[in-house]
């Protein structure tokens, strides 16, 4: 009887301790992890940190986001200093400067707190480990590659970008300019960057000026989901819909309406609510003292797997997609 009872229970136990090497093992209970990201009713952010508050509940943790309501420099600095105060075990930050925090986040880290940055990073000594959506160099190159094909490798052009500090766009420029050394890029042209700071009625407004300030334009590249929304609408109703292009990054759900009605043709972007799942997972792996933020070092990260912590502690989550009209009803975020 008793070697019945064990012989039954056998599998309830194996099936228990799979699910629990699947969904965090070696993760210490009950860690208080709190989002911190550029923005609170950035409709990407919001996807990324509800993605970050579904990991840590799954792993017991308890998660919650506070944030500013605009993405200025200085704008997160009292957020982090009341997460200090509130002894929180990690905080996950997508940092609106890179260095305008790292004082504050120096200090959490010197009293225990954990730092995570994900999608916009600090310098180095802001955190442990830098969640990153994509490779910075693929993101930046592959923009100007999709712009030359949707413009037919020539014309005039603008960057639309989000706030001037913002650390993931400026890279992602700086590689697009990169990219655009090419001979095969000779014919296209970047007149402009301007910035929308990542307010929908700014990003309108900048649009508006661009189209006005530059009558040969054929392009407006946003890498940002609120520039390159607020860049589509501007155009929807313009009559240069259907001829100028808009392009960036930006998210399908908003997105959708545009390329349905020809405003748009193609875009890019990742899952940003994968994005803030495994930021989380690393969070609370650096808390639960599995990893340091080494080079080399693995952790399980739930149903994204085993992860690998990269060159100067980033992480990456996985190459961008194209959406167009072929495949966009297939994403819904
Ligand atoms: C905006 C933000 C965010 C960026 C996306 C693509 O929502 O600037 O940081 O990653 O666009």
């Amino acid at each position: 009887m008793h070697r019945n009872i064990k012989l039954l229970a056998m599998p309830v136990l194996l099936a228990a301790l799979l699910s629990a090497t699947a969904m965090g093992a070696g993760i210490k209970k009950d860690l208080k992890i709190a989002f911190l990201p550029k923005q609170i009713n950035n409709p990407y952010e919001v996807i990324a940190d509800n993605g970050g508050l579904e990991a840590i509940k799954e792993m017991g943790g308890v998660g919650k986001v506070v944030g500013p309501s605009d993405a200025g420099a200085s704008s997160q600095v009292s957020y982090i200093n009341t997460l200090i105060t509130q002894k929180q075990n990690a905080i996950v930050i997508a940092a609106n400067d890179a260095n305008a925090v790292v004082p504050y986040l120096k200090k959490a880290q010197a009293q225990g707190i954990k730092v995570v940055t994900f999608d916009s990073d600090t310098a180095p000594e802001g955190r442990a480990l830098f969640i990153n959506q994509a490779d910075s160099e693929s993101i930046g190159r592959g923009q100007i590659q999709l712009l030359s094909k949707l413009i037919g490798g020539e014309g005039e052009f603008a960057v639309l970008s989000a706030t001037p500090n913002a650390t993931n766009q400026n890279t992602w420029i700086k590689w697009m300019e990169e990219e655009l050394k090419k001979p095969e890029y000779a014919k296209i042209k970047l007149v402009k960057v301007a910035y929308g700071n990542d307010d929908d009625q700014k990003s309108f407004v900048e649009t508006q000026g661009l189209l006005q300030a530059y009558p040969n334009l054929k392009a407006i590249v946003a890498p940002t989901t609120v520039g390159i929304s607020a860049a589509a609408r501007y155009i929807s109703t313009s009559p240069k819909k259907g001829t100028f292009v808009v392009t960036g990054l930006g998210t399908p759900n908003q997105m959708r309406a545009f390329v349905k009605n020809g405003t748009v043709k193609a875009f890019q972007l990742w899952d940003p609510g994968a994005l803030g799942y495994l930021a989380a997972y690393a969070a609370a792996n650096l808390a639960s003292g599995n990893i340091t933020g080494k080079e080399g070092e693995t952790f399980e990260a739930g149903k994204l797997g085993k992860r690998t912590v990269g060159k100067s502690g980033e992480v990456i989550l996985g190459p961008p997609t194209t959406f167009d009209a072929s495949n966009i009803d297939n994403f819904n975020f």
